[in-house]
């Protein structure tokens, strides 16, 4: 398996289930500020020209959290269970895609991306919605987080890897996680995890 990758926020959740996993893939890096993902031969694979993606054989899965299903099929791990566990994994990676994750992930545009690949000027106006947008949806999940060891219960699954995605990078990004006791603490436990420290490869 060959798995298409870059150090930013998407690929980040794949290369750590990767690593987590111990799965047999060859990371592959792209350098986005070359454009090394917008090139036919990799938008063949991956249309959208983004980063990650993972080729299998004759099957191309993009879409980070297909691939954290791919991965978790692949190597038969109860990271995506097969029981009832399934559907609550089902409602956070939705409910991280359109609720969530924005919030973050603007943040983590404005701190992060923008100064790295000179996009211009931090948007306070976008950082202000987006602040507000982690608070709303913050609540909520810290509110599910209590009592419960993992997003599913008491087990790990592809669903506290993807829906905590923003989470390394709070203080850099300004992610008001602190307010957030039990997220915190959720997220703390990921941290004794090595794949979740340090889930990218080293890279040319
Ligand atoms: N929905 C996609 C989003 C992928 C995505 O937005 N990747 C970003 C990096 S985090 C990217 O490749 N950006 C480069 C670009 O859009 O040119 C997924 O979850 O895989």
């Amino acid at each position: 398996m060959k798995l298409y990758y870059s150090d930013v926020l998407m690929p980040r959740k794949v290369c750590a289930v990767a690593r987590y996993l111990k799965a047999p893939v060859a990371f592959t890096y792209l350098h986005l500020n070359k454009g090394e993902h917008k090139t036919p031969d990799y938008l063949a694979l991956n249309p959208n020209g983004k980063v990650p993606t993972l080729v299998d054989g004759d099957r191309v899965v993009w879409e980070a959290d297909a691939i954290l299903c791919a991965l978790a099929q692949k190597m038969k791990s109860d990271l995506l269970p097969a029981d009832e566990r399934l559907v609550e994994v089902q409602r956070w990676l939705s409910w991280n895609a359109y609720q969530f994750n924005p919030g973050g992930s603007t943040l983590y545009f404005e701190y992060i991306i923008k100064p790295r690949f000179n996009l211009g000027p931090v948007d306070e106006a976008e950082v202000k919605k987006a602040q507000a947008t982690f608070r709303t949806y913050g609540a909520m999940l810290d509110a599910h987080l209590k009592g419960r060891k993992w997003l599913a219960g008491d087990t790990l699954t592809i669903a506290d890897f993807s829906v905590a995605v923003t989470l390394p990078y709070a203080e850099k990004a300004h992610i008001p996680l602190n307010e957030f006791p039990q997220m915190r603490r959720w997220h703390d436990q990921l941290n004794e995890l090595d794949a979740w420290r340090n889930p990218f490869p080293q890279h040319a």
